[in-house]
């Protein structure tokens, strides 16, 4: 019940800690370039040029290209059962009997994940390394007489298997006596120190909303910009996620993003005082920072922008109810096809999945999780293993000649079509007909976001075009399922783009029902 009620007070606390962001509208307007600002003189059409153009930051891009990352929600509320801690529970509870990160981020790494994320110290303030700065941490639990690092087990584990390292910070402490004073920012500032300095390289810094009250009763103002500063000397390349500059949340924790993702939006979803402005209103369109809403960069809502910014989608979802281990959700498990139709919803929506996967009581992931990651690592394997057209003659009819390089199964090389009106179109020949049901396209993102609406079709028997897909925006991959469909001759139209589309990568896949 405690669970049930956590959970579903969840979202609504993300958007009220969105209202202690600090004047992070004023750091990232002075620091970013991935940006644009409009001019009161721009026409319509300057505006969807600008938008056209605005591009990933570096680390924005290495980010997206991962497309799957995992959560590791680990800590006090494993040996508790709870959602969310009190900081009140001894330190002496934390104690797994056979501690195994090998274990997590081996099967993280075969499931196809690219990094993972550690719960450093979740709400109740419990650090899972020996933080120099409270009595909370694993230092005096007996777990390893008070010698273990759970921080440090997790990132050396990502080194030995080469994947990227990602901590969590709750910024809302129940533990703290500092918290609601001045001097909880320097604590924070401490913490966050440690974490960026003791364990290599950290790729991504995940900063929750939660804003509730402290230990004394009283509320914190959270200095983000200083946390911001402090990262970016420390961690250049890490990305700042959700309450952050360089990755927002998708909205949702239901692993499903919109039809219509937008990388590129208004620059004042960064900015706080309209957060707090809109959310007092009666709107008619979403409130600009409302992660929620339906549409947040088409061609209606970058008309009305002082500035874009490039803000891209992550989807964080668990493989269970919870986000902290319980035993009594082993039953409930995501299956892999339903990790699979999360991978459609996520990634083939241009997002990043950001799946956890929360280990047990002992400190393993649970036998049901491991068999679910690697049924999902088969189903990746047997759909995307084999693209169909990877021996079709490419027809780019408006194309200046480089129409193969969408079909050589690498991103780097791109194809822009000269576009007529809006218009490209890809027409794929296959050798021999192909039975397929899953459509896969890439847009070179380091290019910009451009494609709005696009068609799949084919020639059928009587020598006649059936369309059988559409889509609007595809950014980094947009994945689309259909009826399957035999044909020989396959046509990709780009209906209609902000620009030229410049494409990565186009796939024909089947999924076998
Ligand atoms: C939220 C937290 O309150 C949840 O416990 C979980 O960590 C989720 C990913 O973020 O803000």
């Amino acid at each position: 019940m405690e669970q049930e009620q956590a959970m579903h007070h969840y979202t609504v606390k993300r958007w009220i800690g969105m209202l202690c962001l600090g004047s992070l509208y004023t750091l990232m307007s002075a620091q970013v370039s991935n940006s644009v600002a409009i001019l009161p003189t721009d026409t319509p059409e300057k505006i969807i040029e600008k938008a056209a153009n605005v591009r990933p930051s570096d680390r924005q891009f290495r980010w997206q290209r991962q497309e799957l990352t995992a959560f590791l929600h680990f800590g006090m509320n494993t040996f508790t059962g709870k959602e969310w801690g009190d900081g009140k529970t001894p330190a002496a509870t934390f104690n797994p009997s056979g501690l195994d990160a090998d274990q997590w981020i081996k099967e993280l790494k075969a499931a196809g994940f690219k990094s993972a994320i550690l719960t450093c110290k979740h709400h109740d303030g419990f650090c899972l390394w020996p933080s120099a700065y409270t009595d909370y941490s694993v230092k005096q639990s007996p777990w390893e007489n008070g010698q273990g690092d759970v921080v440090k087990a997790v990132s050396d584990a990502c080194k030995k298997y080469g994947m990227g390292f990602g901590v969590y910070l709750s910024p809302w402490d129940r533990n703290s006596a500092l918290y609601g004073t001045d001097a909880y920012n320097d604590y924070f500032v401490n913490q966050l120190t440690e974490l960026l300095t003791h364990y290599g390289a950290v790729n991504e810094v995940w900063f929750d909303g939660a804003c509730g009250e402290g230990p004394n009763g009283k509320k914190q103002t959270y200095d983000f910009v200083r946390w911001y500063r402090l990262i970016r000397k420390l961690q250049p390349e890490a990305v700042i996620a959700v309450m952050g500059p360089d990755v927002r949340w998708v909205g949702t924790e239901t692993g499903r993003g919109r039809d219509t993702e937008w990388s590129v939006v208004p620059m004042n979803n960064l900015d706080q005082t309209a957060i707090m402005a809109n959310s007092q209103q009666e709107q008619l369109h979403q409130p600009a920072g409302d992660m929620r809403g339906q549409d947040l960069g088409s061609r209606h809502v970058i008309m009305d922008a002082k500035a874009l910014v490039w803000y891209p989608a992550e989807t964080d979802v668990s493989i269970r109810p919870g986000w902290f281990y319980h035993p009594d959700q082993d039953n409930k498990v995501k299956t892999p096809k339903e990790l699979m139709d999360i991978y459609f919803t996520s990634v083939g929506k241009n997002g990043v999945l950001l799946l956890n996967v929360p280990p047990n009581k002992a400190g393993r992931f649970a036998e049901a999780d491991v068999n679910s990651l690697r049924g999902f690592a088969q189903l990746q394997q047997q759909i995307f293993g084999h693209n169909l057209l990877k021996h079709a003659a490419v027809m780019c009819k408006t194309i200046a000649g480089k129409g193969a390089t969408v079909v050589d199964n690498n991103y780097d090389t791109s194809c822009e079509p000269k576009a007529i009106q809006g218009k490209a179109t890809f027409i794929f020949t296959t050798p021999q007909p192909i039975s397929f049901n899953v459509l896969s396209v890439q847009e070179d993102i380091r290019k910009g976001q451009r494609v709005e609406k696009f068609s799949l079709s084919y020639l059928d028997v009587q020598g006649k075009w059936q369309k059988i897909a559409t889509g609007t925006t595809v950014g980094h991959k947009r994945l689309l399922s259909f009826p399957e469909v035999k044909a020989k001759k396959i046509k990709l139209t780009i209906d209609e783009s902000r620009g030229i589309p410049t494409i990565a990568e186009i796939g024909l896949y089947r999924q076998s029902p």
